[in-house]
């Protein structure tokens, strides 16, 4: 990695729902979600992405009215204080909610299959993560060679979205570690991320707290911020755009140590 290259953004985990597997219940307030946004932008965050529905597997699916009602307020308070918001959701009619409250990145874990979530997003000018997803659970994936056909099914997210008309720099592909994929899956993505660039196209990755790194820990999802930060430094040298976190001040301390120890050589 160049030393020139800048250090990833660092995305803050902002879940105002009930059920997220590792903060739910505890921002579904608006004021506690809007204090916990600017809390991750004190702590080192660049962008609060906001989320209005839980994506752990078998969580209840939301109505997109009551989702935009959960993070639409929170969005715009956010905005209000300079702060950039990334919206994390499915539905077009909640992205485009959140566009207008002033989100400038739409965030879709089923990368962008929803067409009018493409058109909306294209129309506003906004960068779009297209994140991997084939289901909510490890056995929906069914890989042979997870590598490759994340790969091809990214590639095949692109090339929709171009379609659609989100030009190419706005868009960001992310493997969607953790999303129908077995903890060695998760792995060999991690270890491949080379090979998953479709077109020099920036990526995101998002590890943080996710039960395959309850390997190495013992402990309830937040005794996993140690590894998530170490993980996020190593994603750093290998050049990702953005990493997606729940406790930015540890991840962007490992990202600093990343930078000096690059500088040093
Ligand atoms: N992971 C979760 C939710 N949204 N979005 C992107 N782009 N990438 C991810 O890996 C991702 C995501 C699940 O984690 P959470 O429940 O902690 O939000």
């Amino acid at each position: 990695m160049p030393q020139q290259q800048p250090d990833p953004l660092v995305f803050g985990v902002l879940n105002v729902t009930p059920d997220s597997f590792s903060d739910g219940g505890r921002y579904l307030d608006p004021d506690a979600a809007i204090g916990h946004g600017q809390a991750l932008v004190h702590a080192g965050a660049d962008v609060v992405d906001v989320g209005g529905e839980s994506t752990r597997p078998g969580a209840v699916p939301v109505h997109p009215e009551e989702e935009a009602r959960r993070v639409v307020p929170v969005v715009r308070a956010l905005v209000a204080d300079g702060i950039r918001v990334s919206i994390d959701t499915r539905r077009a009619s909640v992205a485009a909610a959140a566009l207008d409250a002033g989100a400038t990145i739409v965030n879709d874990v089923d990368g962008g299959l929803d067409p009018a979530l493409l058109r909306i997003t294209a129309a506003s000018g906004a960068d779009l993560v297209l994140m991997h997803s084939r289901g909510p659970s490890a056995a929906d994936g069914g890989y042979r060679d997870v590598v490759a056909e994340v790969a091809a099914d990214l590639r095949r997210r692109v090339d929709a979205a171009i379609a659609a008309g989100v030009g190419p720099d706005r868009l960001v592909t992310d493997p969607g570690i953790g999303f129908s994929k077995s903890a060695d899956e998760n792995w060999q993505l991690l270890a491949s991320l080379d090979a998953l660039a479709v077109d020099g196209l920036r990526m995101l990755v998002g590890v943080s707290r996710k039960r395959f790194l309850g390997e190495l820990v013992d402990g309830d999802p937040e005794a996993r911020d140690g590894v998530t930060a170490v993980l996020s430094a190593l994603l750093a040298e290998r050049g990702v755009w953005a990493v997606r976190v729940h406790d930015p001040a540890g991840t962007r301390a490992a990202i600093e140590v990343a930078r000096r120890m690059r500088v040093a050589v």
